[in-house]
Parts: structure tokens; C-alpha cells; sequence
């Protein structure tokens, strides 16, 4: 086996086999091995060019290197990276205050990874629900929502439905009751005095790109109103322009009490999450009681503030929205019969298949276009929100090619 190109560079087997040697195997992804990104395309380390129509599972709704963000990180990086929460730094106020305001909530809480704010979101909830709701201590139950992916920390799988993330990593915390997805009658019946909080996706990317029916968010927002239950959306994946509106809850006019986010936060730069929320959720936490030696560091900040600062200026919702109504129609129009259905909302889409979507998503990727399965039998897409209409064009043309045969 080659292990170095003519000019001296690794090739993708080396590559490949020193990862496998020294690296977890937690993964097992396409067979390429990317070295530069510009935009919605990357390029491996023979030179191909791919569509990227996966962006990093929606944390580059702003497409890779964004030079306004890339810009914002290396200016911040050359004044100061990290302070820790010990001392102040001069990024976080507007970051808290921007934030605060795109969501039309109170108070701002940084973190880090995905996992790590919805961590702090079921901290708050069940301290919110113990000190402010009078629940006796100990006994606040969060409802959540069968097929959900929150992330990957022990509590959080703790309450997912799908074994491959839970098996073996009991035992799990208690304080979770699973309903099924859509279902009001459920979410009603299972509400009871000692419920602080119901903590969903409003659309379920990671089990398929699962839509719930229309009008579940503004029952849930009425329920969770009439019963003092906090309403917490995580927005990880669906929020921050990818499903054609600023937030997926916005579809249903719908302001939940409290958004978790991460991911498209900071373009992809560098992770950066938070909780943002009503006041009162967030003032259960005083000092001592929460926190993260990065959250909240002033290059996550610098970054994040660009990351949203092109969100804005560019349109990238609206954008999603027209450019994800167009896509969605071209993958319609593919009649094949491993195609069961194509479903999604902006540029979160997911083809339906009869069969396992892997050997597509190997066909694609010969073809130029990286796309992920999800859950076996769907081909899950979201390409930048930045990926210009022809490059579009063109990545339907491949799936029109792949399943002409
Ligand atoms: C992986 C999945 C997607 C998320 C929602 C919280 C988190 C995620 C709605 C946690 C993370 C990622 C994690 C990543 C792949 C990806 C994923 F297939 F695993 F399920 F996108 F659908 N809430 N989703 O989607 O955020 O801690 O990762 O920052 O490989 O686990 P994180």
C-alpha cells in the first residue's frame, strides 16, 4: 500500500489505516478523508471535490471557513481566547444580549458542546420546577419523546428509546418519562403536579427527519401553559435558519420558555452552546451552582456573535425556505421504488427509503455529494444554507443519476 503521494503527502488508505490503528471506534464514516473546505464543498487528500449536503449535522448552516466569522475568530484570537468565568471578558455581554434578543427571551447561559446545554437545561428545569413550581425535592419529572436525540452524556441516553446509544452504559438517572412523539392525548394524561418540564425536538432530525403533525407545537405551548410546565425546544439541529425560519418552532408562531442550541451557533468554527431563556428558569442557577471553564470564553463569543451576524445579513432562513422548497420538489420527482418518501422543511430533508440508504450514500459520494444515513433507511440532507442555487441544481441531478440506476 501507497502510504504517501509523488509530492510526499499521506494518501486516504494510510490515512485511514493510522485512524483505525490509534483511534476509537465510536464511528464509521464515508471513506474519505477531507483536508480543506470552502463554502458548501471540501476537498479529500487526492484532490476530489464534493457537495458537502450534510454540513456537519447543521453546524454549518454558514458553510465552511465563512471569512466574516473566520475573520471575527483570528482578530479575537490575537487579543484574548479564555478568561474562565473567575474574571469578565469583554465578548460576553453582547453575545448574552444578541442571543437574548433573536430568541425574544430573557437570559443567555454558554456552554460548550450540544450535550453539555441540555445538560444545564434539565438542571434548570428540575431546580426551576423544585424551588419555583414547589414540586418536593428529588422528584421533578421531565417528559421527553420517544426516538429523541438530545446527545451522549450518561443522563441524557439515559432516557433515549434506541439501544445502539444505551446498551451497556447503565445504570441511568431517573426522572424521565418517554411519550410518543406527536401525541397531545399523551403529553395531557401525563402531566401531573410533579411534571417541571417537556423537553422536545420540534422536528426529530437524528430519527429520520420526523415531522410532527401540524398544530403538536402550539398544543404543547398551550398544555405546558396551563399545567406551569416549562416548555424546552431543543433547537440544536432545526434552529438557527436551517429549517426555512429562524427556529422550527416559529412554524407554529410558537415561543417556547426555554431554547437549547449549539451547533450553527458558531458556523462551525468552535463549539459553543447555550440555554437561552425565560429569567426566571435561568435564576435557579446563583453562583456556585453551574458553569464550564469555556463556556462563555471571549473567541466562542467573538465567533458566535459573527456566526449570527451572517445568519442575519445574509438572509439564511429565507434562503433555506426557498432554496429547501425547491429541493424538496426535485427529490419528489424521482420516481424510483426504493423511494418510500421525501420529507423536510427548508434544507432539513430526509429521502425515505425501502431499503439501507449506505450503498446510496457510497453511490452519491463517487458522484461528488456527501449525504449521511440516518437510522439505516433514510438519506439524510442539509446542505449549507450558503450553497448556491446551481450547485443545488446539480447535486439533484445527482440523486436523479444514482437512482436511475
Ligand atoms: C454525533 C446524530 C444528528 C442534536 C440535538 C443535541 C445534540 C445533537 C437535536 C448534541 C447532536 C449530532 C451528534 C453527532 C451527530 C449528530 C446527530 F445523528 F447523532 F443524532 F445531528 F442527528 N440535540 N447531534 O442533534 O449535541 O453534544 O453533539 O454538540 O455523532 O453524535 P453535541
Amino acid at each position: 500500500m501507497a502510504t504517501t503521494t509523488l509530492d510526499g503527502s499521506a494518501t486516504t488508505d494510510s490515512l485511514i489505516a493510522l485512524e483505525d490503528a490509534h483511534g476509537a471506534h465510536n464511528y464509521h464514516p464515508l471513506d474519505l478523508v477531507i483536508e480543506r473546505a470552502e463554502g458548501a464543498w471540501v476537498w479529500d487528500v487526492e484532490g476530489r471535490r464534493y457537495l458537502d449536503c450534510l454540513s456537519a449535522y447543521s453546524a454549518l448552516n454558514q458553510g465552511h471557513r465563512h471569512p466574516r466569522i473566520l475573520a471575527a475568530l483570528v482578530e479575537q484570537a490575537s487579543r484574548v481566547t479564555l478568561t474562565s468565568r473567575a474574571f469578565r471578558n469583554d465578548q460576553l455581554p453582547a453575545f448574552c444580549a444578541e442571543l437574548a434578543a433573536l430568541c425574544g427571551l430573557d437570559v443567555v447561559l454558554p456552554m460548550n458542546t450540544g450535550a453539555e446545554a441540555v445538560e444545564t437545561a434539565i438542571k434548570a428545569a428540575r431546580r426551576w420546577g423544585h424551588r419555583v413550581k414547589g414540586i418536593p425535592d428529588g422528584e421533578a419529572e421531565i417528559l421527553v419523546f420517544a426516538n429523541n436525540f438530545h446527545g451522549r452524556t450518561t443522563t441524557i441516553v439515559g432516557f433515549s428509546t434506541e439501544a445502539a446509544y444505551r446498551d451497556g452504559f447503565g445504570p441511568f438517572a431517573p426522572g424521565f418519562r418517554v411519550l410518543p412523539f406527536g401525541d397531545l392525548d399523551a403529553v395531557r394524561d401525563a402531566m401531573g403536579p410533579r411534571t417541571c418540564a417537556v423537553l422536545f425536538e420540534p422536528i426529530q432530525a437524528e430519527a429520520g427527519i420526523l415531522l410532527p403533525p401540524d398544530g403538536f407545537l402550539r398544543g404543547l405551548r398551550a398544555l405546558c401553559t396551563e399545567r406551569n410546565v416549562l416548555m424546552i425546544a431543543d433547537e440544536i439541529q432545526t434552529g438557527l435558519g436551517r429549517t426555512g425560519r429562524t427556529f422550527a418552532c416559529d412554524h407554529e408562531g410558537v415561543r417556547p420558555d426555554a431554547y437549547v442550541l449549539g451547533k450553527a451557533l458558531s458556523g462551525g468554527f468552535y463549539p459553543v452552546s447555550a440555554v437561552v431563556a425565560r429569567r426566571d428558569v435561568l435564576d435557579v442557577f446563583g453562583p456556585g451552582s453551574h458553569g464550564s471553564t469555556f463556556g462563555g470564553n471571549p473567541l466562542g463569543c467573538a465567533v458566535a456573535r459573527a456566526a449570527l451576524g451572517v445568519l442575519r445579513d445574509e438572509r439564511l432562513a429565507e434562503r433555506s425556505a426557498e432554496l429547501g422548497a425547491w429541493l424538496l420538489r426535485a427529490l419528489r420527482g424521482i420516481a424510483h421504488p426504493d423511494v418510500v418518501e421525501v420529507r423536510g422543511r427548508g434544507l432539513l430533508i430526509g429521502m425515505q427509503l425501502r431499503v439501507p440508504a449506505r450503498l446510496y450514500c457510497e453511490a452519491l459520494q463517487a458522484r461528488g455529494v456527501l449525504c449521511k444515513e440516518t437510522h439505516d433507511t433514510v438519506i439524510r440532507l442539509a446542505p449549507p444554507l450558503v450553497v448556491g442555487r446551481d450547485d443545488l441544481a446539480w447535486a439533484a441531478e445527482q440523486f436523479a443519476a444514482v437512482f436511475a440506476g
